[in-house]
């Protein structure tokens, strides 16, 4: 099946809170299904709802070597952090450009799986920079937002260029 469309900075679509989940049913684990093909074939480690244009709480996420170990976490939230971790962080949504970001090391958090229980989980490293990087996208946050002013702008000035030239043809 065609990839979903993955919105790109600086489309204001980007920026929107998501919701929560309100059930989890077979229209949404066949749109999970959709956003993990899409990630895979980008490919990436993550994706979240905003990104496809699907403005609710949702996250899949896949950082194994063999991509053999698909996440589903619906309404995720944080509950403790510790330690710092800085990594060179890119975005599907911000594509080409890479920029160090500083996150929390480990973290746990709650949320629901494709069941609809509610589980509890501690991740650390690549796991928990990629998890706090999809929960950025449900709070209309992207990783340029740590950058600076300018950089940021040099960023958005560069895709803007981009996108238009691809709309050209
Ligand atoms: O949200 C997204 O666009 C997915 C990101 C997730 C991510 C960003 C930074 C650090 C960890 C995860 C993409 O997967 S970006 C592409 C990528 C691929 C492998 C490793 C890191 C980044
Ligand atoms: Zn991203």
């Amino acid at each position: 099946m065609e990839p979903l469309e993955i919105l790109e900075f600086p489309d204001p679509r980007l920026r929107t809170l998501a919701k929560p989940v309100p059930e989890v049913d077979g229209k949404l684990l066949a749109l999970v299904e959709r956003m993990f093909e899409t990630m895979y074939e980008a490919p990436g480690i993550g994706l979240a709802g905003p990104q496809v244009n699907f403005h609710q709480r949702l996250i899949v996420l896949d950082v194994s070597d063999k991509k053999d170990q698909p996440l589903l976490l619906i309404n995720p939230s944080l509950r403790e952090e510790s330690g710092e971790i800085e990594t060179l962080e890119g975005c599907l949504s911000v594509p080409g450009f890479y920029e160090p970001v500083t996150r929390s090391a480990q973290i746990q958090i709650d949320a629901i799986n494709r069941d609809g229980e509610t589980f509890t989980m501690e991740a650390s490293d690549l796991l928990a920079v990629c998890i706090q990087h999809e929960m950025d996208h449900l709070e209309g946050n992207l990783f340029v937002d740590y950058l600076s002013k300018a950089k940021r702008q040099l960023i958005r000035k560069k895709l803007l260029k981009l996108q238009k030239q691809q709309a050209q043809g």
